[in-house]
């Protein structure tokens, strides 16, 4: 069993991967979001546009990317995988 710590550890990791692959190294544009979904949660098909942010800047920082993250695993626990109704405003 891994250490909240280490969790967190392994989220930035992932995180800071796909944000420095374009644009801001800080944060996750929609299409680097869409990327890590497509490559990092088997079976998600979701595209950049379909991305929006809770504060509608477009971008997703690591606090915000942290509380998707949570709310993605709460939806999986609870039997429901499907991301079209966390994603629309939730990130
Ligand atoms: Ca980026």
């Amino acid at each position: 069993m891994s250490t909240v710590a280490e969790i967190l550890t392994s989220l930035k990791v992932l995180f800071t991967e796909y944000a420095g692959k374009s644009g801001n190294k800080e944060t996750l544009s929609k299409r680097e979001l869409a990327e890590m979904l497509h490559k990092e949660v088997p079976g998600t098909e979701v595209s950049g546009k379909d991305l929006t942010t809770k504060n509608g800047d477009g971008e997703v920082d690591f606090k915000e990317f942290v509380n998707f993250a949570v709310t993605l695993n709460i939806h999986y626990q609870e039997g429901k995988p499907g991301l079209a109704s966390i994603i629309d405003g939730q990130i």
